[in-house]
């Protein structure tokens, strides 16, 4: 009773020079329960095979960065693993279904990737050796990461001479050593994944549905055996495809319930890298939006043939062909990252993969420098910040460069908004205020929608925030993000106009809000995102997630 259940954030823009250019508006955040929730660990990057020479528009922006030769050591990679503990890491990516295990019955020599023409994405059958998968292991304990490995889905098939049609069934006897393998050494893999963008009409290879399902109810007997005296049983995970809503509803009605844990799919919504205009795409509302539909039939597949199951993005980087060059590890790339997570969670996503932790232009972390690029920082932010649990958030504001997220704060009580604002000419006003207490009177008026009517006349005037009946709130905690010199192609992203950068000792630096008197208003500059924790906003599904 009397519990604030809905929180009115007044809106308003003061066109900079021109006070009598003033839009207003209000969000509004739906406290009264969670219309989505993501995993504990919704934060998750991937590790690609791709080899130094693989090469896109005349640039080869892999380096070392192949899950076969990555420094493993490198103290800039393991702090900023660590600091997203615990990470998942999703080794995985094109050159997965060309890759051999040397185990067991094994009897082809253990060779690199190399380059060979007509080889499918231009390269040879590769080779994973149990040393480096050892040091990979150790690698993963070390700095906690939670692992899912993508298994090649293509041995014992063929090309059908139809397309890009693979046909035949898999053979399951490499990756079986592969897994028996390191179940005997007692490696965890939380996941396995099988194959890699073969769904619908694949990449450069693909495979039916009906037969993809018939694997996957092979691969899950194999599992079942080789986890069967242990008390961890690792997810199925598959397809690791882009989601075609006939082939993913066909493969979860063959495979039946309980044989695929998670189904991951794979988005870039930016289109290819070599785009001179992605930064145009990034800021444009109706871009950024279009890949909800997406969302929506997945959730819908899940809902309808695979309630066992959840989704994934199992590798997003934004532009395809690795990353926009001077835009994809840049700050402008927040603006849809950050989107793209709060897009995601909206649907229940329980993870998001980004294509990658490091190699290629979408790294987070640069890929022959290894310091973090500003999406690594956007990704730290909202794994401190954002809890799983996702809260209703809408707004009335005309323009539709205002993107509002909520979810409950992390591992505290109260809520945690993202805006991102993705114009670049008004600055804004942001008021938060909360309704006349409902506990006063003992009056329940739950739904009655309270406006200022004369708000514009008072956005001088200090509103209140009040939260949780008696509590004597006195800061909210703002977290706002802007590029380097207003340059929205910086590698340097500013944290409450601060620059995010390594310490001398190479820390990842804190990342400290500023408190801000609850009485006064938030201002969003143009081009900026920023994260709002309102400690003690009443949602009762976020007081319940911490009570836990
Ligand atoms: C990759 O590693 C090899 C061997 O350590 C080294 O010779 C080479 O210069 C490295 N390449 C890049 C691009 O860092
Ligand atoms: C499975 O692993 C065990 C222990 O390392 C080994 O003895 C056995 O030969 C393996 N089986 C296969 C089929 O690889
Ligand atoms: C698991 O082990 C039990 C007994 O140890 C055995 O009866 C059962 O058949 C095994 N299941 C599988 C799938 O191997
Ligand atoms: C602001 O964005 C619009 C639309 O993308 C663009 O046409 C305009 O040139 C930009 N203005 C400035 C000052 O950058
Ligand atoms: C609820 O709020 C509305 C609008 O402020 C008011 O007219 C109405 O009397 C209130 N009802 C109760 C039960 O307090
Ligand atoms: C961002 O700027 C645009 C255009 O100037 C404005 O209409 C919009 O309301 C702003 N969004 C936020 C969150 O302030």
């Amino acid at each position: 009773m009397g519990i604030q259940l809905v929180l009115f954030l007044f809106l308003a823009s003061l066109r900079l020079g021109l006070s009598q250019d003033v839009e207003h508006g209000l969000i509004l955040v739906e406290g009264i329960q969670a219309i989505a929730e993501t995993d504990d660990n919704f934060i998750c990057a991937t590790i690609d095979w791709w080899p130094h020479d693989k090469c896109d528009y005349n640039n080869c922006p892999w380096g070392n960065s192949s899950a076969a030769n990555l420094d493993l050591s490198h103290p800039f990679l393991v702090k900023a693993i660590q600091a997203l503990k615990p990470l998942r890491i999703r080794v995985g990516g094109s050159l997965q279904d060309q890759l051999l295990y040397e185990v067991g019955s094994l009897k082809s020599p253990c060779h690199p990737f190399q380059k060979m023409k007509g080889g499918l994405f231009g390269f040879s059958k590769g080779c994973l050796q149990m040393n480096r998968w050892d040091e990979l292991n150790h690698f993963f304990d070390n700095t906690g990461a939670i692992v899912t490995f993508g298994l090649n889905a293509l041995k014992g098939r063929h090309p059908s001479g139809h397309n890009t049609d693979w046909k035949g069934d898999w053979d399951s006897s490499n990756a079986y050593g592969l897994i028996n393998y390191t179940v005997s050494k007692g490696y965890k893999i939380d996941s396995w994944e099988f194959g890699n963008e073969l769904s619908g009409k694949g990449i450069a290879a693909s495979v039916s549905a009906v037969q993809y399902g018939k694997d996957l109810i092979k691969l899950k007997e194999v599992l079942n055996s080789l986890y069967n005296n242990s008390d961890f049983k690792p997810l199925l995970v598959a397809p690791g495809g882009f989601y075609s809503k006939d082939w993913y509803d066909k493969l979860l009605q063959v495979t039946g319930p309980g044989i695929v844990n998670v189904l991951t799919h794979h988005l870039y919504n930016l289109g290819p890298g070599s785009d001179e205009h992605l930064d145009r795409k990034i800021l444009d509302p109706e871009h950024l939006s279009k890949v909800e539909s997406i969302f929506r039939s997945l959730s819908e597949t899940i809902k309808k043939y695979g309630q066992w199951s959840s989704a994934w993005v199992g590798e997003a980087g934004g532009a395809f062909n690795s990353g926009g060059r001077q835009i994809s590890n840049t700050f402008v790339d927040s603006f849809w990252y950050l989107d793209q997570l709060g897009m995601a969670s909206r649907y229940n996503t329980k993870v998001y993969c980004r294509q990658t932790i490091i190699g290629g232009n979408y790294g987070l972390l640069d890929t022959t420098t290894f310091v973090p690029n500003p999406d690594y920082y956007s990704a730290l932010l909202w794994h401190r910040l954002m809890g799983k649990t996702v809260l209703a958030a809408s707004s009335d504001v005309f323009s539709p460069s205002l993107r509002t997220y909520a979810h409950c704060s992390k591992g505290r009580d109260g809520i945690t908004l993202l805006l991102i604002n993705l114009s670049n000419q008004t600055g804004f006003t942001l008021m938060v205020r909360d309704r006349v207490p409902l506990s006063s009177g003992g009056h329940e008026n739950g739904t009655s929608i309270h406006v200022e009517n004369s708000f514009i006349n008072n956005l001088k005037r200090a509103f209140s925030w009040i939260g949780r009946k008696g509590s004597d709130v006195t800061f909210r905690e703002e977290y706002h993000l802007n590029a380097k010199d207003n340059y929205l192609r910086s590698q340097t992203m500013l944290l409450n106009g601060v620059p995010l950068e390594l310490t001398n000792d190479g820390e990842i630096p804190k990342t400290e809000p500023r408190l801000i008197s609850v009485h006064s208003p938030i201002h969003l500059a143009p081009l900026s995102i920023a994260f709002v924790v309102l400690p003690y906003f009443d949602a009762p599904p976020c007081a319940a997630q911490t009570k836990l």
